[in-house]
């Protein structure tokens, strides 16, 4: 003897409250299951019902999923690659990394925002191209908001333009990381540097001020080396490498700025952590190699470190 149903339709209504994306779409499956077959009738138009339901919310979920543009974190640091179409920023991504993205000589080539490891002194730290930063993004013109968002989770932002347009080239795509009021640590780099005779040093000058300003060109490994090093002063992190029973291994450690030898001493493990008493450094924060130091010494970018235990 199968529900009423008006009473059905009641507890269907009740079951789907405040239920989202796979939730909804599992109780709608149960209850369609629940329904007596009838073709014609009450039933067969609570089946068309729910069987509409269902594709809303299998819609709303792709919608909201379009919204949110979510990249997953992955290396050490999570650095944005901005600025205005065709500044060169996926072949970028691409000579940094070795992903295979489009490239191309008209705008918008990338609409969605595309992550890459990088290998930065042994340490993986993760690049994102954001693309199609419009006029009006941060109301969300153009899926601004999303995009924005993205830049909002990253750890620094890198600007690119190319060397041979104006710095107002810029202009909109600083303006609306601003009115989105978003602040991190960031550099300009000038890119396709190869294409101005003096490989971009004139537009150096014109650039306000960022923490640094990196000339570059895909065709130059040199100045991809240089924009690695930039890129790493960016991520606020520094490397230092673990040495024991005399041997340094290869894999770095990355700390943040400020990190002292109890720090390292806690990331090899925790009881290495609690037990250690101090270290012996070689590196730019020694002032000889194998200095012996204590706890609260605080390491440099490129330290080798032996931690000492009791
Ligand atoms: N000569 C030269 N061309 C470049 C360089 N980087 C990018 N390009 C060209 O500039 C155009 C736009 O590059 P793309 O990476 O798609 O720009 P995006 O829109 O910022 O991602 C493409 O035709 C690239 O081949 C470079 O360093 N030198
Ligand atoms: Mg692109």
């Amino acid at each position: 003897m199968p529900m009423p149903h008006r009473t059905f339709a009641e507890v269907a209504k009740r079951r789907l409250v405040g239920k989202e994306g796979s939730e909804r779409v599992a109780t709608i499956r149960a209850l369609l299951g629940e329904l007596p077959g009838y073709r014609n009738g009450p039933y067969a138009d609570l089946r068309k019902w729910l069987e509409g339901e269902l594709d809303r919310t299998r819609l709303r979920a792709k919608v909201i999923h379009r919204d949110s543009l979510q990249v997953r974190r992955e290396g050490a640091a999570q650095i944005a690659l901005v600025g205005p179409p065709n500044a060169g920023k996926s072949s970028l991504l691409q000579a940094l990394s070795d992903i295979q993205i489009k490239t191309g000589d008209y705008p918008f080539t990338t609409l969605r925002p595309v992550p890459a490891l990088t290998r930065i002194g042994a340490v993986l730290v993760q690049l994102v191209e954001i693309p199609g930063l419009i006029e009006g993004a941060h109301e969300d013109r153009g899926g601004g908001r999303a995009l924005l968002g993205v830049l909002r989770n990253a750890d620094a932002i890198v600007y690119c333009r190319a060397a041979g347009e104006p710095p107002a080239a810029l202009d909109v795509v600083l303006r609306e990381v601003a009115a989105a009021g978003i602040e991190k640590p960031a550099i300009v780099v000038l890119t396709k540097a190869d294409e101005l005779p003096d490989g971009g040093a004139g537009a150096t000058e014109s650039t306000p001020a960022f923490e640094a300003v990196v000339r570059v060109s895909v065709l130059d490994d040199e100045s991809l080396d240089r924009l690695r090093d930039a890129i790493w002063a960016l991520t606020g992190l520094i490397r230092v490498r673990p040495r024991r029973d005399g041997r340094v291994d290869d894999e770095p450690f990355a700390l943040p700025v400020g990190a002292t030898v109890a720090d390292l001493a806690e990331r090899i493990h925790h009881d290495v952590g609690r037990a250690c008493t101090g270290g012996r450094v070689w590196g730019p924060s020694a002032r000889f190699g194998g200095q012996r130091v204590g706890r609260a010494h605080v390491l440099a970018d490129g330290d080798v470190v032996e931690a000492l235990v009791r």
